[in-house]
């Protein structure tokens, strides 16, 4: 399998999550989004949206880490990163939602840029647009989190699921852009047991080959 992706996205990060818990290789593939290179003619041929990541899996292409982290889950289905139960995996999923519907799309680079671009807002502009919808998200998140009393440190359960690929990533991301995330203790909580995991931690983003360069 060859990843097309970027360290420090958090789309990338959460693919990698996954396809370090299901203890799968991959070709590391950067694709620059600091330096544009995924707004790219070439990069456009290998993905249409021209977002990361790409998974490509015998020569086919998978787009979008919710599909991809599915994808890998149904052909490698140990460890599970969806529960059995179908009230479960609904609740698994609404957590990944969360994040990777309502808060990731409004936050992305090229919103981003536009924000900046189009709006004319500052770097402090910006920052409060991200700042506004994390809020928005973790509050929900975290809430969700304290209304499930069956969860043993995780987000789910007593082990990784999505939703941890999902949390871990963004959390990341909403500190590099100055979320206060101190009212979350159960967020961080969950967040501190997943790092502590190897494959967590060979996922971050200070350990991959593009990081900071
Ligand atoms: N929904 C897509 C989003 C992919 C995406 O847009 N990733 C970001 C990086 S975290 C990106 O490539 N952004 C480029 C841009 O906004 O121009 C997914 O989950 O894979």
């Amino acid at each position: 399998m060859k990843l097309y992706n970027f360290y420090a996205s958090s789309t990338s990060y959460r693919t990698r999550i996954a396809l370090n818990l299901k203890g799968l290789a991959y070709e590391y593939i950067p694709v620059r989004l600091d330096k544009g290179e995924h707004l790219s003619a070439a990069y456009g041929e290998i993905n249409p949206m021209r977002g990361v990541p790409t998974l490509e899996v015998d020569g086919v292409r998978l787009y979008q880490s919710s599909a991809i982290i599915e994808y890998l889950d149904e052909v490698y289905p140990d460890p599970p990163l969806l529960p059995k139960d179908p009230i479960a995996r609904a609740h698994v999923r609404a957590l990944t939602a969360i994040i990777g519907s309502d808060m990731h799309p409004v936050n992305n680079l090229r919103i981003r840029n536009f924000i900046r671009d189009t709006y004319k807002q500052d770097a402090d502009g910006v920052a409060a647009w991200i700042g506004l919808w994390n809020k928005a998200g973790f509050d929900a998140f975290e809430a969700m989190l304290r209304a499930d009393k069956s969860r043993r440190g995780f987000c789910y359960g007593s082990a990784p699921t999505m939703a941890d690929a999902f949390l871990v990533s963004h959390v990341f991301s909403a500190v590099r852009f100055k979320t206060d995330m101190s009212p979350y203790t159960e967020i961080r909580a969950v967040v501190e047991n997943c790092n502590a995991l190897k494959p967590f931690a060979d996922a971050h983003p200070s350990k991959q080959p593009d990081a900071g360069g």
